[in-house]
């Protein structure tokens, strides 16, 4: 498969005015008859009189009739093949209508129209639409849709598209159908259209100039009573983004269907989301606090591409970031504001650091916007999203709030109804802010995390502070040499008495904060004016203010002083985060060297003490102090990652901290037991998880009040936060006789809820003992698994081959092994998946040689077979 390149982007030689299509829905033959008012584009390059020829995508289509300005084609008058329908000698104006059959049962691979527990749905992004018709598949080209679905009225009372009702009617044989209009300019990626059983949760919305909408959550009966929450969280959204982006919604109706059988969390189609149903529905006896979150954010992110993504839509797809991004930083803001912003900041960039800093340094590193790609789908990824989104935060930071919302204000007026660029995003905020972003740009087309070392120098004698700040970002596939990048770094020097110091630099008083710009790769920064007893510690990147590595060689006591003094929440944790890292690191040294009996260092576990014995200013982040560093976060900082050492390493200083501070976490536990009834509040939500953080600990000693409290956290069942908790560890004792009986006891109360049931198949695989491989196989078996479900891919192999890392990089290779069988099973079944779960795999080169041997040769087994393009792409750029 050739890759396709951003430098040769075209305008599109053709228009569609309008977009007319007819769906005759039955599941193995659905008939799709396509009007499209074409009118060749003038903007376009074109080199002679003649009109260009018309070349629209299409896939497993089969073509039944074409017709021009009325008139029926013979089969020599056009081109057909597997992927393009290709006209030629068209009027300049005309009116193309096409007929075709496509077999939705048979859609495994999701994209396109699928049918998904007996309903019928759409995903179109990226390219899915082209499974659907033929069309020109890519989101410069602009219609008005108006779509018709015919079925079977018993099987599929609801019909739903894009836009608003217009007409409906009943037809012979037990049929009807529904017209639906949407007024929007949009690209076919926007499409949607939902056929099923379905029932609403309806509401409505008034608008801040006063129009009512109606809010509609169309779920299976059984999931009715799972709505609340994605339904205040959609009002939420809509008030929000009037209040901070002035932003207001456009039809008279907003939909969101939930479908069980979804590639991602959920798409953004104009007026009629469709939602992966883990991203939607949530109810206290059946979901955790963490995805009551999750549903909060994905709520929002996809009504506030509304604008960001929909009214304002990308040129290309290497824009993608544009709306992605954006969108990802508007979420981000949301959460922090509905919720703990210290926690929804660390939480943000804890996941940023681990996974989106991996994929950097990995054979699929990419800038925020990519030069070149083969398959698409293969560029929904971290970078794109998350680092895309630290990026816009950026901007956001360097402008202040004014000028943001300035420059937000003009990239919508200016570009709304249009496919923009990432060019036209930045000129925006540049004109609205007067400041020059040519350097910034580089980091939209630089791949890989930049580097800072920093050096610090106190003179007493004179009070100076010299600052040197280095940058460096290392080489990434193909792209050898690097440019320095204008890096904010926010900072502050803490005194000995734990305060703030004054910054005077260049003769400016600065106050206690300020935003150093490093623009060269070694720039020195020289604060003066302090006294001689000052001793300043710095405080660098607070708010983690830049998507970068940052080293300074900080002292363990000075870690542990900003633990405690730090006026910047994000860096409190960050410094008790390097304190950790640094006395793992101890612990690992001592088991490589066969020492098993090696001491945790004694300051961690006085920052731990002073942490429990201290009362909470904000409990939802003493819950986040308390979590040591993540085996995937402490895996990065290796340059050969020993996945034994660090296993053991991290249990072992869980079960010191347990042993030496068991009283404290026994009193942490119940002070905040559950009072009254439960509620999705922060509040609520930082209590239970400082609670199960206190249960973790004296359940890594398997203290027996630690499986007393678990045994009767699980009955109570107060809520799925708490009984997952308790389940897990409960599961994860080496105690097979305290796990085993409360999974079967689980599982017979919750086999008909599926989103529970991923839940179960997750916290077995996760489950740190030798036997865990067997049980994968054997859960793989299970009547509630399924290849074709993302979801159960995701909860079964995705959870074993991402979180279980110390068995799947079992010496005997057989986790390698198992996931390189689902591997290409998936892609037969379904590519995009095939592509994302094969992840672990590509990341051998941090690996010891006989790791990487065995991974490699799964990655070669996987090679030889006949792969998707999807697989295609990642195996050969890891194998490269
Ligand atoms: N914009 C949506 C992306 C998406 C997607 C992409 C490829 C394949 C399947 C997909 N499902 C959804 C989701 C979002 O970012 O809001
Ligand atoms: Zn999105």
């Amino acid at each position: 498969p050739a890759a396709i390149h951003l430098d040769d982007y075209q305008a599109p030689a053709w228009r569609i005015l309008s977009t007319r299509l007819t769906f005759d829905l039955a599941p193995s033959a659905t008939r799709v008859t396509a009007v499209l008012t074409l009118e060749a584009n003038p903007d376009a390059a074109v080199g002679s009189d003649a009109t260009p020829p018309l070349v629209l995508n299409g896939e497993h289509l089969t073509l039944e009739s074409v017709r021009v300005d009325g008139r029926a084609l013979a089969s020599d008058e056009y081109k057909v093949d597997e992927t393009h329908l290709t006209l030629a000698a068209l009027p300049a104006s005309c009116e193309l209508e096409t007929v075709v059959l496509i077999d939705p049962a048979a859609n495994t691979a999701l994209e396109g129209l699928y049918v998904s527990s007996g309903m019928f749905c759409t995903q179109c992004e990226a390219e899915g639409f082209r499974r659907i018709t033929y069309y020109p598949d890519r989101p410069d080209v602009m219609s008005v849709f108006t779509t018709t679905v015919i079925a079977d009225k018993a099987n599929y009372p609801i019909l739903l598209s894009n836009g608003n009702p217009v007409e409906r009617g009943e037809l012979d044989g037990g049929r009807h159908f529904v017209t639906w209009q949407d007024p929007h300019l949009k690209p076919c990626y926007l499409f949607a259209l939902v056929a099923g059983d379905l029932v609403k949760h309806a509401d409505s919305f008034t608008t801040m100039s006063g129009r009512d909408v109606a809010l509609e959550i169309w779920v299976e009966p059984e999931n009715l009573d799972k709505t609340q929450h994605a339904m205040n969280s959609l009002k939420a959204s809509m008030k929000w983004d009037e209040e901070v982006y002035g932003r207001e919604y456009d039809l008279d109706i907003f939909m969101i269907v939930a479908v069980n059988d979804f590639n991602m969390g959920a798409m953004e189609n104009k007026g009629l989301n469709i939602f992966n149903s883990a991203c939607v529905l949530a109810n206290p006896d059946t979901t955790t606090d963490a995805a009551f979150q999750r549903v909060e954010g994905v709520v929002a992110h996809e009504y506030f591409h509304n604008w960001s993504g929909n009214r304002v839509t990308c040129r290309d797809w290497f824009q993608l970031s544009l709306k992605e991004g954006f969108t990802v930083y508007r979420d981000q803001t949301f959460s922090a504001d509905m919720n703990s912003a210290p926690v929804k900041r660390i939480e943000d960039v804890a996941m940023l650091r681990t996974a989106q800093f991996a994929e950097d340094a990995g054979p699929t590193a990419h800038p925020v916007r990519p030069a070149s790609y083969i398959e698409i789908s293969n560029f929904y990824t971290l970078t794109i999203y998350e680092k895309g989104s630290e990026v816009v935060r950026m901007v956001a930071n360097l402008l202040g709030e004014e000028a943001f919302r300035r420059g937000s204000d003009l990239y919508f007026a200016r570009n709304d109804g249009s496919a923009a660029t990432i060019e036209d995003f930045i000129s925006a905020m540049s004109e609205a802010s007067g400041r020059d972003f040519t350097q910034f740009m580089r980091w939209y087309s630089q791949a890989g995390t930049p580097e800072i070392s920093a050096r610090g120098n106190f003179d007493a004698e004179s009070g100076r502070y010299s600052l040197t700040l280095h940058q460096s970002t290392p080489a990434t596939p193909g792209q050898a040499e690097k440019l320095p990048l204008v890096i904010p770094v926010r900072m502050g020097l803490v005194g000995a008495d734990g305060s703030d110091l004054a910054l005077t630099l260049d003769g400016e008083a600065l106050g206690t904060e300020t935003v150093l710009e490093l623009t060269e790769a070694e720039q020195t920064f020289v604060f003066t004016g302090l006294e001689a007893g000052a001793d300043p510690v710095p405080s660098l990147l607070r708010g983690f203010s830049a998507p970068v590595k940052l080293s300074f060689a900080y002292s363990r006591e000075q870690l542990a002083f900003l633990m405690q003094h730090d006026s910047d929440g994000f860096n409190r944790w960050d410094a008790g985060q390097r304190l950790a890292l640094a006395a793992l690191e101890d612990l690992m040294a001592a088991w490589q060297q066969g020492d098993t009996q090696a001491s945790l260092d004694a300051r961690l576990l006085a920052a731990y003490r002073f942490l429990l014995q201290s009362e909470p200013s904000d409990r939802a982040v003493l819950a986040e102090m308390l979590t040591l560093p993540s085996e995937a976060y402490i895996a990065e900082q290796q340059t050969v990652v020993d996945v034994d050492a660090i296993h053991w390493a991290r249990k072992t200083a869980k079960a010191q901290l347990a042993t030496a501070l068991r009283d404290d976490f026994v009193a942490l536990y119940h002070a905040n037991e559950q009072q009254g009834d439960y509620a999705p509040t922060f509040e609520q939500m930082a209590r239970r998880s400082l609670k199960n953080a206190a249960l973790s600990y004296l359940m890594s000693i398997e203290d027996e009040e630690g499986v007393r409290l678990a045994q009767a956290q699980l009955a109570a069942a107060h809520n799925m936060t708490d009984v997952r908790a308790a389940l897990t560890l409960l599961v994860h004792s080496s105690r097979t006789e305290l796990g085993d009986p409360a999974l079967k006891a689980f599982a017979e109360r919750w086999s008909h809820d599926p989103l529970v049931m991923d839940q179960w198949f997750s916290i077995q695989v996760t489950r740190p003992q030798a036997d865990v491989l067997d049980r994968v196989r054997f859960l793989m078996e299970h009547p509630a698994f399924s290849l074709t479900n993302p979801n159960k891919v995701r909860a079964l192999i995705g959870a074993f081959a991402g979180q279980n890392r110390v068995n799947f990089h079992r010496l005997d290779g057989e986790g390698y092994r198992l996931l390189a069988d689902v591997v290409i099973e998936l892609n037969r079944l379904n590519p995009e998946i095939a592509a994302r779960i094969i992840t672990p795999l590509t990341r051998y080169k941090r690996f010891d040689a006989k790791r990487q041997a065995l991974m490699k040769a799964e990655l070669e087994r996987i090679r030889g077979e006949k792969l998707s393009r999807n697989l295609y792409e990642v195996v050969e750029k890891a194998l490269a």
